[in-house]
């Protein structure tokens, strides 16, 4: 396409050239509006921005999010609408950063007007994308909110005059902006023998591995990979947890929590007398974490809860104190607290992937877009596992229903595999009634989007109506890439 060249006129074999100049960074900013014309570029920079070009970036950020059930039941006052995501324009050669949004608007249908905020730069460089998420987030969030108040063109215009100077300001600053691939930190750390090897190893089902294990000295380092060719490397790093380590650990703190993503922390429940000096470990890791100002999200896994202990009161009012205790001292933080065992492997892969979902920014239009395909197929509970099992989204309308998936799931891909082995199933449907009652359906399905298998599992409450789910499998499956390419 020649699109990309009004665009920007540098070919990606000027790269050296562009490293020495981050001005080139941004490419383009776009404020489009859903008018009466449909999705329109409304203020764009630069400003000879090719027409087409401009229209497909309105038309692609707006209509993905738009639907039918985003704005148009909503009563007007509905502007807490809105979602980030990273969209790929492959045409363009171009990722954009994306923020949805609504203008309220008496006279419009709904109340409201879509709009979206683009900010787009060369495929090549969507490293700082994710890398400034935080800070761009901000920015544009923030000239979201004027614009939803300052409604005339000229107050759009000099907001997105703003916004421009403000990212060309931050870019100016950037030391590297061009780094090929993202880097991702995730930490697992708790007291030793808490279970955080074991842990890594119940997630990719190397039992075998468990009971031989040896404890971790120093610091394990693995990968995590959550589609083949993503555009990042997810780094895990196991840290030993006897005390000669953990010493270390907290005087090197600097080393291990500076620029971390993601942390895990596991405290052993079935080990009463040291979860005081797990909760102090804990409290250590977060005042570092003030000190070095970084604010990873952190899930927090109550271990070795197994199964035949549910029952019990004493381990109950443990978890309830352990819980008050971790929350009490981290407002600063995402917290989330889960309660694990590698005997329940549904719990490590719950725990797991809410972690790893919080690495990418277009979680919320990964589960936007499973709210849609729920509304449309008349489903209660939708969950898209990758075909590691990793949970990418998820979506339920109540506790009941994700229940239902706890208890199924890992079933179903066993089944599914047997299934298919012995090639007795046909179109990838795999229904399963008599949930409760025989009206309670639960399906598995297997789908294929680009080159990735992906399982969806779905729970349905009402009558079953498999055309239903045929007939919007391909646009759900549509659109669905474009936001894997840009998973993480
Ligand atoms: N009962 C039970 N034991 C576990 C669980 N997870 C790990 N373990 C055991 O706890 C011990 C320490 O586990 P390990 O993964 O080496 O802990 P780490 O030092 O935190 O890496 C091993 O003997 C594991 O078999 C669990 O969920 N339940
Ligand atoms: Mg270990």
């Amino acid at each position: 396409m020649t699109n990309n060249d009004s665009i920007s006129k540098k070919k990606q074999t000027d790269k050296e050239n562009d490293n020495n100049n981050n001005s080139d960074l941004i490419k383009a900013i776009v404020l489009s509006i859903f008018d009466e014309k449909g999705p329109t570029p409304r203020i764009f920079w630069p400003i000879d921005l090719d027409e087409k070009a401009g229209l497909l970036i309105a038309m692609k950020t707006i209509s993905l999010l738009m639907g039918d059930s985003v704005y148009q039941d909503s009563q007007g006052s509905d502007v807490g609408v809105n979602y980030f995501g990273i969209l790929p324009f492959p045409d363009l050669k171009l990722n954009g950063l994306t923020y949805f949004f609504l203008i309220p608007e008496e006279k419009a249908r709904g109340q409201a007007l879509a709009a979206t905020i683009t900010v787009l730069i060369n495929e090549d460089n969507r490293v700082f994308f994710y890398e400034n998420m935080k800070y761009l987030r901000i920015i544009i969030d923030k000239a979201a909110s004027q614009i939803q108040t300052d409604k005339e063109f000229d107050d759009h215009k000099r907001i997105m005059d703003d916004i421009r100077d403000e990212l060309f300001e931050f870019t100016k600053d950037l030391k590297d902006p061009f780094s090929v691939r993202r880097q991702i930190k995730v930490l697992l750390t708790g007291l030793d023998k808490a279970g955080k090897s074991s842990f890594l190893m119940g997630i990719r089902r190397r039992y075998s591995e468990i009971i031989k294990a040896l404890p971790t000295r120093g610091v394990e380092r693995s990968e995590e990979n959550i589609f083949e060719e993503q555009n990042s490397v997810i780094s895990l790093w196991d840290l030993g947890g006897q005390k000669q380590y953990r010493e270390r650990f907290l005087e090197q703190s600097k080393v291990y929590l500076y620029n971390v993503d993601l942390i895990f922390f596991f405290i052993d429940i079935q080990e009463v007398e040291r979860i005081e000096e797990a909760l102090e470990l804990f409290r250590k890791i977060i005042d570092s974490l003030i000190d070095l100002d970084e604010f990873p999200p952190i899930v927090v896994c109550l271990n070795k809860f197994d199964p035949d202990l549910k029952g019990s009161k004493e381990i109950f009012k443990n978890l309830e104190i352990i819980a008050d205790e971790i929350e009490k001292n981290s407002d600063r933080f995402l917290i989330k607290i889960f309660q694990t065992s590698i005997f329940n492997h549904w719990s490590l892969v719950t725990a797991y992937s809410f972690g790893l979902s919080q690495l990418s920014p277009n979680r919320e239009l990964f589960r936007n877009q499973l709210k849609k395909f729920a509304k449309k197929t008349n489903s209660d509970a939708i969950l898209l596992l990758n075909e590691n099992g990793i949970i990418l989204s998820n979506y339920s309308k109540d506790e009941v229903s994700e229940r239902v998936f706890e208890i199924s799931a890992p079933h179903f891909q066993e089944l599914y595999k047997t299934f298919k082995e012995f090639k007795i199933l046909q179109k990838d449907f795999l229904i399963s009634s008599g949930i409760a009652d025989d009206s309670k359906k639960v399906i598995f399905k297997k789908i294929q989007v680009e080159k990735y298998n992906l399982y969806l599992l779905m729970f349905i409450e009402k009558s079953l109506q498999i055309e239903k789910i045929e007939k919007n499998l391909p646009d759900f499956s549509k659109n669905l890439i474009d936001l894997i390419h840009t998973y993480i």
